[in-house]
This record gives C-alpha cells, sequence and structure tokens, in this order.
C-alpha cells in the first residue's frame, strides 16, 4: 500500500498528480515526492511555489525547500535560493551528494549550477505585476494573511509505503516563503522538525502556514513525537495545534497548519485558523478532504 498526501487545493492537486505518475512508473517514494513538488514549482500558472510565484520585498523569489528520508533520517535542505528551479532537487542533492544536510542563498544557487542546474528568471509577467499592484499598496501584514490565506505560497508532501522490511516514509516541502517577505527571511517549511519530519519508526508530519510560529513549535517533530507517544495521526495533530494555540497568541492570527502520517497509512490535519484542504490519495485517484480549524478550547 502507498499513501500520498498533499497541501493546499490548487497547488496540491498538481503536485500529486505528478507524484503518482511517477509512481506508475516505478519510481520510489523520494522520487516521487521530488516528481511531484518539482511539477508544481515549473508550472509558472501556480503562484503557489517556484517559477511565477510570489516574491519577496525586492521583487526577487527567494525558494525554501526540503527532503527527509524516514529510512536512515538522512535530511536535505536549501533556503533562500534565487534563479533556481525546482529547488526540490536541490534539496535532494544536498541530501544525497553532500555530508550536509542545509545549504543557504548564493551557496546554495552556486551547488545547484555546479550539478547542473540552469539558473532563470523566476518572475513571470504576472508575478512581476503582482509585485508591482502590492508596491503600489504596501501592507506587509495584510499580505501576509491574504498569502497564507488565499495564495498558499507552499506544498508540502508525506508519503508512506509498506515494503517487505516494514513501513517506510518520506516528507519534503518547497515553498516561495510568505510573500513580500523581507529578502533572507526563511521560514519553517526548508528547517528539518519545524516544515517537515519522517522517522520510520513512527511515521511523518509536515506544516504549512505562519512559518515563524510552526518553527517556534517544531511543529514537524512535535507532532512525529506526539505519535511515537501512540497518538493518532489526528491526535497528534490537535495536539500540536492546541499546543500553539495556547501558548503562541499570534498562532490564533494566522493559519498554522500541521498534517501527520502513520506507519499503518492513517493520517490526520488541523489548523489554527481557517478550512486546511488536503490532498489524499490511497493507492488510487486522489481526493481533496477539508479540516476545520481548531477552537482555542481543548475538545
Ligand atoms: C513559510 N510556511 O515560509 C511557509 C508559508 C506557507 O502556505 O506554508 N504558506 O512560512
Amino acid at each position: 500500500m502507498t499513501t500520498i498526501l498533499a497541501t493546499w487545493n490548487e497547488p496540491g492537486k498538481v503536485a500529486i498528480e505528478a507524484a503518482w505518475a511517477a509512481r506508475r512508473r516505478g519510481a520510489d517514494l523520494i522520487s516521487c515526492l521530488e516528481a511531484g513538488l518539482a511539477a508544481a514549482e515549473k508550472d509558472p500558472t501556480l503562484v503557489a511555489i517556484g517559477l511565477g510565484s510570489l516574491p519577496n520585498a525586492d521583487g526577487e523569489l527567494e525558494l525554501d525547500a526540503s527532503m527527509m528520508d524516514g529510512r536512515t533520517l538522512n535530511a536535505g535542505a536549501v533556503c533562500a535560493v534565487r534563479g533556481i528551479v525546482p529547488v526540490i532537487s536541490v534539496a535532494r542533492r544536498v541530501m544525497e551528494r553532500t555530508p550536509h544536510v542545509m545549504l543557504a542563498g548564493e551557496q546554495a544557487r552556486r551547488f545547484a549550477i555546479a550539478e547542473g542546474f540552469r539558473p532563470e528568471n523566476l518572475m513571470t509577467p504576472a508575478a512581476i505585476e503582482r509585485y508591482e499592484a502590492w508596491r503600489h499598496d504596501r501592507s506587509l501584514e495584510r499580505e501576509y494573511v491574504h498569502a497564507i490565506e488565499e495564495s498558499h505560497d507552499t506544498v508540502t508532501m508525506l508519503a508512506v509505503e509498506s515494503t517487505p522490511e516494514g513501513p517506510h516514509c518520506v516528507a519534503a516541502s518547497s515553498t516561495s516563503g510568505l510573500a513580500f517577505k523581507l529578502p533572507g527571511r526563511v521560514g519553517d517549511s526548508p528547517i528539518v522538525g519545524a516544515g517537515i519530519y519522517a522517522d520510520d519508526e513512527v511515521g511523518c508530519a509536515g506544516a504549512t502556514g505562519m512559518g515563524e510560529e510552526l518553527w517556534k513549535a517544531c511543529a514537524s517533530f512535535r507532532t512525529v513525537e506526539n505519535l511515537r507517544r501512540g497518538y493518532t495521526p489526528q491526535e497528534a495533530c490537535n495536539d500540536t495545534v492546541r499546543h500553539m494555540l495556547r501558548r503562541q497568541p499570534r498562532s490564533r492570527e494566522f493559519p498554522c497548519v500541521v498534517f501527520a502520517l502513520g506507519r499503518d497509512g492513517s493520517y490526520g490535519a488541523a489548523s489554527t485558523l481557517g478550512d486546511f484542504p488536503l490532498w489524499v490519495g490511497v493507492d488510487d485517484v486522489p481526493r481533496l478532504e477539508t479540516y476545520p480549524a481548531l477552537s482555542a478550547e481543548p475538545a
């Protein structure tokens, strides 16, 4: 059995369909998630991630990505990379071809070019138009809300498969970060333990939404450790989100989402604010599920 999950409606659909297409061609889980996120990054019509997504306050795209292999706990990530897509593939190369976990900024870009990636201008005419509109009516706080609630600038994916040696899971994420962020700002998505975490012993988890709050909560690691304590994926996510609602007042103001996938293929998701759409594919055509926000008080 194989289960694949992907966040957010429009970009998640592109990602999960490409991941399943790779699966049908016999790809392993790491390659499936790479193919899914790469497809969404390379699609210029998706405002969410990669080519043509929403830039930073200087009008430049700075992309973050990460991947973690639950079998070995190996991980690779890049942050604040300009002019390269798909950055998820660069993150994978950091994981597989270097002794490091993360490369940052210009040096990550140079690593990518040395690995054969072609630098390109990621600001499409539509992206430039959106940036100009924002420049003429700046309101960073309002744009944060807009970016998270409407354009969803991240796709995070989780996958688990049954193998003769036991369940195997992988987590991966790609993002353009919060729209109109300060240059150099890095969120939770490329941070192992914040944006993603995977451990074959228990399962995997991912996050999306306001990265500063998710990072402070170590949201993905916290959720995986909840699985280790015997919680179901839904209970594990609820606990993380309730912790955030209790300890991090700012997490009530912006959507902060965690989702989890257990070794047995069970899954769940929870959000601090707003409905959260999650694509779910279980050996089959992916379908969209919606998770309502948790209230501040435990049930
Ligand atoms: C970030 N967590 O950079 C990302 C943004 C996001 O849907 O997930 N948006 O903070």
